[in-house]
């Protein structure tokens, strides 16, 4: 008898306890046009966000076009990069299936169309200097196993264990629609055999030589055959993320990368549906918004940089092992490129240090918004503290985030990311501050207060971010 009257008071606790947290949860909530309220679910917490995350992509066409780029002397994009890393840097891209191995090195300026001893040795200093370690993509258009297999040879002992991986082929899903490289009944079956043919190549020559593949454009069916293929073989399966293009289109405006992402969603799913046991981590290892080289007055706005940032933590939210913006001479999304001379950070490249300043060393932790359609809120922990980047893609409305992480807050500190206008070129900060002429940065503005409550708001601005460590 007294054990029954036992076992009904603690079903009875536990009862109300539940009850009243939920209760309480929802009091908190606040219905009006121009409140978003966030909830955390802090029972499944996701991955713990890698500190090379962010990354950059480089054309392997890019020695060709300027040797003096990606080299160690360049100490402006060095430091840059060092602000957001150890991240990881991506060669590829269309230019890595055009240019030819030399295996000698490269002689004076000319030579626009190789890539030589003395590109790798650079890459290699270069990478050294920066801390990131390199995803090297080798020419699978000319499909030469010898020429692959030498030239990796040369890159392995170059960059020795700055080497992260190789890859083969960029995009090869687009060789026969798009770039003309294979005749047009070029399958997925096809291209699996020569990347086997390359694997086993390269493997012989540099043994135990890492691989990440398929690196596709579009196909993201590609990808899910690939790993229910090749799970089990490589260190990464990637793909890469346009929102939209091509910049010569006329329809694309900044709002046209402002909207919910379905491609990125697409893209996601497509890395987890594999039906191999081994699923390889994921990453995006290249992207930006508008392809073509991205399109003035859209890519190199501050809407970039909201793209950009929410973009990261999708994919961050989604257990995605990082991203890499593409970037180079000429590109207008590049997020540091070089004007008249010296390299500048673009707006795109606040968002890498709105990233990083929100994620680092964090474990992401599902989040739920109620206004999804103009804002995002994205989350993680770090050291028992919660790190909130609250995004506002609305162009005119001032949202107020209200936070409700179910526990007592005492103290809050906001910092912003923003800038004069959504179509500004100049003018951004984070924090408060412009990264300097020799690259160096720090914020210097930040908003404390003291909170002591279970839910507390944060106004952010149409157009803007904001990074919210709450404890
Ligand atoms: C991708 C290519 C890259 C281009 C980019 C673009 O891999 O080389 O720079 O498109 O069109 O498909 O901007």
């Amino acid at each position: 008898m007294q054990k029954t009257w036992l076992i009904l008071l603690l079903a009875a606790v536990l009862v109300s306890c539940h009850k009243d947290n939920s209760t309480d949860i929802k009091k908190q909530f606040i219905t009006n046009d121009h409140t978003v309220n966030v909830t955390f679910d802090e029972q499944h917490p996701g991955h713990v966000i890698p500190d090379t995350f962010e990354g950059l992509s480089f054309e392997n066409g890019v020695f060709g076009q300027d040797i003096n780029y990606l080299n160690e002397n360049n100490s402006v994009l060095i430091q840059l990069m060092k602000n957001i890393g150890p991240g990881i840097i991506r060669m590829g891209g269309g230019t890595s299936d055009l240019i030819t191995w030399t295996g000698s090195p490269r002689s004076g300026a000319t030579q626009p169309d190789a890539i030589t001893t003395s590109d790798i040795d650079h890459l290699a200093a270069f990478s050294n200097a920066t801390g990131w370690p390199v995803i090297f993509g080798l020419n699978l258009a000319d499909n030469d196993q010898d020429v692959a297999a030498d030239e990796a040879t040369y890159v392995s002992h170059s960059l020795g264990s700055s080497l992260y991986a190789f890859q083969s082929g960029n995009e090869p899903d687009a060789y026969a629609p798009y770039n003309h490289l294979r005749n047009p009944t070029y399958s997925f079956g096809d291209f699996l055999s020569e990347w086997r043919g390359y694997q086993a190549a390269v493997q012989k020559a540099v043994p135990g030589a890492s691989f990440a593949g398929p690196d596709v454009a579009f196909n993201t069916s590609w990808i899910t055959s690939f790993t229910d293929n090749e799970g089990f073989e490589v260190k990464l399966q990637d793909g890469h993320y346009y929102e939209t293009g091509p910049a010569t289109s006329a329809g694309i405006t900044y709002q046209s990368i402002l909207g919910h992402s379905i491609k990125l969603a697409e893209l996601i799913r497509s890395f987890k549906t594999s039906t191999s046991k081994t699923q390889p981590p994921f990453r995006v290892t290249e992207c930006n918004n508008v392809y073509g080289g991205g399109k003035v007055g859209v890519s190199d706005v501050f809407a970039s940089a909201i793209w950009a940032l929410d973009a990261m933590w999708t994919l961050a939210d989604n257990g995605c092992q990082g991203i890499n913006f593409h970037t180079g001479v000429g590109l207008h999304y590049s997020p540091v490129i070089r004007e008249n001379g010296v390299f500048v950070a673009k707006p795109e490249y606040y968002a890498m240090l709105a990233f990083k300043y929100g994620s680092a060393n964090g474990r992401s932790i599902p989040t739920t918004i109620d206004n999804s359609l103009f804002c995002s809120a994205h989350a993680c922990l770090v050291d028992g503290k919660y790190s909130v980047t609250l995004v506002n893609k609305s162009l005119d409305k001032s949202f107020d985030f209200n936070i409700i992480p179910g526990k007592i807050i005492s103290s809050i500190n906001v910092t912003r990311l923003t800038a004069p206008a959504i179509d500004a070129k100049t003018g951004v900060t984070f924090g408060g501050a412009a990264v300097k002429a020799d690259g160096t940065f720090g914020a210097v503005t930040s908003e404390n207060s003291t909170i002591n409550k279970t839910s507390f708001i944060v106004t952010v601005p149409a157009g803007s971010a904001a990074v919210v460590v709450a404890q």
